[in-house]
């Protein structure tokens, strides 16, 4: 690595003590940026064009005090981090998770920065939430929260400023809770976030679309290699939006998915998910153990899904879920193929072992875009006061992905043919920012 590369990632991390996942994130960019830039763009270098991308333009942190159902008053922290706007308004989801800090929505705000400007739409890049747990709260607890969160953010946000959306425990309850709050309190019916119900100002497919999206990727680069997803074994981690939807597209084009799981174990069903067993899942309110008793199957405690013998790895469950020996283990098992629906899920290590095992690998900021693309269109038709049709969007939503597809090919094919996406995504992603950050001056 060259010495810029050195003193660049020396002072990310001497500026960020303490905030490993957003260190993490940084080099796992600029490992593929700083030599392009290096070959094609020396001017950058002079006009800290990467230091001024990995340095939010602005983090609000703010205090969210709420009462349970006893009564009792409870004291959360929120936070908005408004990565870049070079694009368009600041564009991003919001995650509630008692492991929330600064260092992990600042990952997910630089992700989200690259992951934006592949969609191709104008957006630009930001995360936020709270370390607030969602989990065993009623919903009148989630709404006070929620009105609680809003009465502070609303100052911050706005319809071309900063729309916020749904990220790890936050779904269409919570930003309707969150929408309503903002509404009453500008007085202003605007699209303000996106993942709105669709009778309220929400876009169809829009809770498919990260799913969705991902196995729309996932088809391409199988295309692109001659292949296809009939009959292939897919496991998938996480129970959630994401991998719910990903797991119901799988099913659709032919593919056989053998595992769900959550942060307390995974379920292994040999035959197979069927739509019915899977809606089954999401029935069961996170306990995942009850599955056996209705269906033939193993529900292993504490276990991750990456042991189960596959031909395709999709990830969709959240950050560093994916260690190095996972990826030893599902090469070994014959895994040709690693997608991510989550952000960040492989750690550094992990994707060394899988770049050079050169099987197929899809990095989140390409792979999970569908969902912030379909977000773009929702404001799209906020803008103009129309709702398209679900066929539309879908069409959109495909046509989306195979250009992301098409785009990280372009930047990431080396002579020999070989594509490395992760490269492509990263340089892809960037070209597009720095040329709208230089057109825009030194801000
Ligand atoms: P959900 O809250 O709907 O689901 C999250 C799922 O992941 C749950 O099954 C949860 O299990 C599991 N999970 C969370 N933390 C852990 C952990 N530490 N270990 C194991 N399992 C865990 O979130 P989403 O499906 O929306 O998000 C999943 C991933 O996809 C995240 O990385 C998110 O950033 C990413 N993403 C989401 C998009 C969206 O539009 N929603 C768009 C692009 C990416 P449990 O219930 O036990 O916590
Ligand atoms: O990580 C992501 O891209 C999201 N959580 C969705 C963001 C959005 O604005 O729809």
């Amino acid at each position: 690595m060259s010495s810029y590369f050195k003193t660049f990632t020396a002072g990310v991390e001497q500026r960020n003590p303490h905030q490993p996942e957003f260190i993490q994130a940084v080099k796992e960019v600029v490992e593929d940026i700083i030599p392009y830039i290096e070959e094609h763009a020396k001017e950058l270098i002079d006009q800290k064009l990467l230091e001024r991308i990995s340095e939010p333009e602005r983090v609000i942190s703010f205090r969210v005090t709420w009462l349970d159902d006893k009564n009792r008053v409870q004291v959360n922290r929120g936070y908005r981090v408004q990565m870049n706007s070079a694009l368009g308004p600041y564009k991003g989801g919001l995650r509630f998770s008692p492991t929330v800090n600064l260092s992990i929505l600042k990952f997910l705000a630089f992700e989200q920065i690259f992951k934006n400007s592949l969609t191709g739409l104008p957006l630009g890049g930001g995360k936020g939430g709270s370390d607030f747990d969602p989990k065993g709260k009623s919903d009148n607890e989630i709404m006070r929260f929620c009105q609680s969160f809003m009465t502070e953010l609303f100052r911050h946000i706005g319809s071309e400023t900063d729309v916020p959306a749904g990220d790890i425990g936050v779904g269409e309850r919570e930003i309707g809770f969150l929408f309503g709050q903002y509404k009453r309190l500008q007085n202003n019916f605007t699209g303000v976030l996106t993942g709105k119900g669709p009778s309220w100002g929400g876009s169809y497919i829009r809770p498919e679309a990260t799913g969705f999206g991902l196995l729309y990727f996932v088809e391409r680069m199988f295309y692109e290699n001659q292949n296809s997803l009939k009959g292939k074994v897919i496991t998938i981690s996480g129970a959630g939006n994401v991998a719910y939807y990903a797991a119901i597209k799988a099913l659709s084009l032919g593919a056989k998915v053998i595992t769900v799981s959550n942060s307390n174990g995974t379920i292994y069903d040999e035959n197979g998910f069927t739509v019915e067993k899977l809606d089954y899942v999401n029935s069961l309110n996170r306990n995942l153990a009850e599955y056996t008793k209705r269906y033939p199957a193993e529900y292993h405690e504490g276990k991750k899904p990456w042991g189960f013998k596959c031909d395709i790895a999709l990830p969709c469950a959240t950050q560093n879920e994916l260690d190095e020996q996972d990826a030893k283990t599902l090469i070994a098992n014959g895994c040709m193929c690693i997608a991510e629906g989550a952000n960040m899920p492989s750690t550094a290590e992990a994707i060394k072992v899988i770049l050079k095992a050169k099987i197929l690998y899809a990095p989140g900021k390409a792979a999970n875009a569908g969902g912030v693309a379909v977000s773009g269109l929702e404001m799209s038709q906020n803008r103009i006061g129309q709702q398209w049709s679900t066929d539309k969007v879908d069409a959109r939503l495909k046509k989306i992905m195979h250009d992301i597809h098409d785009t990280c090919v372009h930047y990431g094919k080396d002579s020999n043919g070989v594509i490395n996406y992760l490269k492509g995504a990263n340089i892809g992603g960037f070209v597009k920012v720095a040329d709208a950050m230089r057109a825009q001056g030194v801000v």
